[in-house]
């Protein structure tokens, strides 16, 4: 399930097209990602609110889209643009990488939500894909 050229273009176009929205998409996929998926909040212990939308939330769904953005800029080579955060996410936070999946569930719903006309079933396709390699590279080095 490689990205193919045309993959890769289509991720590219939805991408341009979405990242002026970039710090709403984290927002509200990661308060999403704790509301419906409560295990997760288990590495976020240490915040002061979990809730949808809190300071902290708003503030750390930036930082993931940013990790998205670096992982558009990387597309042709994920293992190696994505080397650093995967060992972040394998040593020292030690995410099971399940929750990948999950957070990228949510990710594909929000864009859904916020870009419907642009959310065509081709682009739903090659950004699946993309969160799938994306979530592929980052658990590059837990083993
Ligand atoms: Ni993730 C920190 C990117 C999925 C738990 N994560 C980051 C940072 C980026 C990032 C960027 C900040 C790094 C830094 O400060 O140097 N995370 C991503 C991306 C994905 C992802 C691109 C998937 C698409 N992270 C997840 C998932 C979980 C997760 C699924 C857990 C459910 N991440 C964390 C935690 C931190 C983190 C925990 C540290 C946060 C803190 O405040 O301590």
């Amino acid at each position: 399930m490689s990205l193919s050229a045309k993959d890769k273009e289509t991720v590219k176009a939805l991408w341009a097209k979405v990242s002026p929205k970039a710090a709403d998409i984290g927002n509200e996929a990661l308060s999403r990602m704790l509301l419906v998926y409560p295990q997760t909040k288990t590495y976020f212990a240490h915040w002061s609110d979990l809730t949808p939308g809190s300071a902290p939330v708003k503030s750390h769904g930036k930082k993931i889209i940013g990790g998205l953005g670096l992982a558009v800029e990387k597309i042709d080579d994920l293992f190696a643009g994505l080397l650093n955060l995967s060992e972040l996410h394998a040593f020292q936070l030690r995410v099971d990488p399940a929750n990948f999946k999950v957070l990228s569930h949510c990710i594909l719903v929000v864009i859904a939500m916020l870009f419907p006309k642009d959310f065509t079933p081709e682009a739903h396709l090659a950004f699946d894909k993309f969160l799938a390699r994306v979530a592929l590279a980052l658990s590059d080095r837990y083993r």
